[in-house]
């Protein structure tokens, strides 16, 4: 990568095998690709530095190296030591030290990883503070110091351990030019911008260079949240205006165990297009987060809570019965739309309908926040009858889509790329963002909703995306 403006400002992540340097930089750049940046619970994982550059429009703005862990600090002190002679060994001292050790000596790793320093690099220190502070990491400290280079101390807390934290901050105090903690498990978009902040202390010399990186980042992180809420408009316009319908044959509309079959069948299909749509709005989430390790499945039937079709989605996402009230409802726009054929069949039919839906029949429909989730209507097509389902006739049900969607993203924000199990996307954590909602937020968000049930394209609408934008804000500040 050609840097006409100079040096680019290159800063090496250090520290004893297994610490969590890989991982701190994964989380930090984004990573979460074994190829890329190796993590292992095994110690040893990396044995060759590794450049990752930093780049914004093609352009490199800082660079960072991960390096080999020290593999053995204690020894390899003395051996600086001993080619510098009297008083404390300097950076020429470190530099023959790497000539000599690099082409397999024996302290190849240490020679690896002091390489990028006695070519300019900065020093990124990870230690992990619930370990004892042993003679081999003061050894790791000095050699650090005779470098020269300015540097910082990154505590990443792998297991809860406040004992040693003190003792910890006091030595790196006095080894470090800043001492910062950072957790490659949980550090989150501002957690990683205050690291990249606090390079502008250590590296004064490259202070231009480095805020011109946190501003790119700052305007990457802007342009994904106002993706984000395109995403998310495309999905629940597209969920309000669903539809989905069969058409019945004369037996089918005659015999009621047939009508029911078709019944059932369709609101399989009309949830499962849902889901699937929902699904695909989450992968577009994660491709924007860079995410390829997690994974996120909404399954009509697979995973409790977040079956749309299950009560239990009802009960926990969504606005509350008040809430909704003075919300105003989405059922007025609905109702010209999914028309009553007015026979006898419609009643019985609906009310089959909401057995099937509800599982519990009409005890589902006694929980204190439960709307009427009316959805499914019988209507004429032309010459022959046809099942309708959708547009949802539930106040409700934009408010649990849209919950649902908040709760995922947030879960997207908060998954550090540092961690490498492959997971899915977690579901059990409290919702509840749509009911903390003000009242001029649900009553804005209310009507642009209404507006979606309705047939026919509807005008991009600044005010309703901006008021997606603050919301998504708000959620990734959480
Ligand atoms: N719980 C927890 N585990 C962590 C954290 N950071 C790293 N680990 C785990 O610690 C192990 C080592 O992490 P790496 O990032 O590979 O460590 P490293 O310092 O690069 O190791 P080497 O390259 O072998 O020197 C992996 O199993 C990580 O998942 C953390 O913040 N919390
Ligand atoms: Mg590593």
């Amino acid at each position: 990568m050609s840097n006409p403006e100079g040096e680019i400002p290159t800063f090496a992540v250090v520290g004893k095998i297994n610490m969590g340097k890989s991982s701190v930089l994964a989380t930090l750049l984004e990573i979460d690709n074994d190829r890329v940046v190796r993590v292992s619970a095994t110690p040893g994982a990396t044995t060759q530095c590794q450049v990752l550059p930093v780049e914004f429009d093609g352009r490199e703005m800082i660079r960072f190296i991960d390096t080999p862990g020290f593999s053995n600090a204690l020894e390899a002190m003395r051996a600086i030591q001993e080619i510098h002679g009297e008083g404390t060994p300097d950076l020429a001292a470190v530099k023959l030290f790497v000539l000599r050790e690099i082409d397999g000596g024996q302290f190849e790793d240490e020679a690896r990883l002091l390489q990028p320093l006695v070519d300019g690099a900065g020093v990124l220190y990870v230690i992990d503070p619930s370990k004892p502070l042993r003679d081999t990491f003061v050894a790791e400290m000095e050699i650090l110091r005779w470098t020269g280079r300015p540097r910082m101390a990154l505590l990443n807390e792998k297991a809860e351990n406040q004992d040693r934290i003190e003792e910890w901050r006091t030595r790196l105090g006095s080894y470090f030019n800043l001492v910062r903690t950072f957790n490659a498990h949980h550090a989150r978009f501002s957690e990683r911008k205050n690291l990249l902040k606090s390079l502008l202390q250590i590296d004064e010399g490259n202070r231009a260079r480095i805020e011109e990186t946190i501003e790119f980042i700052d305007q990457e992180w802007d342009e994904r949240r106002e993706e984000s809420a395109e995403y998310l408009m495309d999905f629940l316009s597209y969920a309000l205006k669903h539809r989905e319908s069969v058409t019945l044959d004369v037996k089918e509309e005659e015999l009621e165990a047939r009508k029911e079959r078709k019944r059932q069948e369709l609101t399989k299909t009309y949830y499962a297009n849902i889901a699937r749509m929902e699904e695909k709005t989450y992968r577009r989430l994660l491709k924007l987060y860079r995410h390829d390790l997690l994974k996120v499945e909404v399954g009509d039937d697979h995973f409790e809570g977040l079956d749309l079709s299950s009560e239990e989605t009802w009960q926990k996402w969504g606005l509350s019965r008040s809430q909704l009230t003075l919300a105003g409802g989405v059922a007025g726009g609905a109702a010209g739309i999914a028309v009553d054929l007015g026979t006898g069949g419609l009643t019985h039919g609906l009310g089959t309908l909401f057995g099937a839906i509800g599982g519990a029949g009409a005890a589902f429909f006694k929980g204190e926040d439960l709307p009427d989730l009316k959805i499914g209507m019988i209507t004429e097509q032309g010459n022959s009858k046809a099942l309708v389902m959708g547009p949802p006739a539930s106040e409700n049900f934009p408010w649990i889509l849209l919950d649902r969607c908040l709760h995922h993203f947030g879960e997207i924000m908060n998954h550090a790329h540092g961690r490498r199990e492959e997971s899915l996307l977690s579901i059990n954590a409290d919702a509840g963002w749509v009911r903390r909602f003000s009242r001029e937020r649900r009553s804005r968000l209310q009507r642009w909703f209404t507006q979606n049930v309705k047939k026919g394209a509807i005008r991009f609408d600044a005010d309703v995306f901006h008021e997606f934008v603050d919301i998504l804000h708000e959620v990734e500040g959480a």
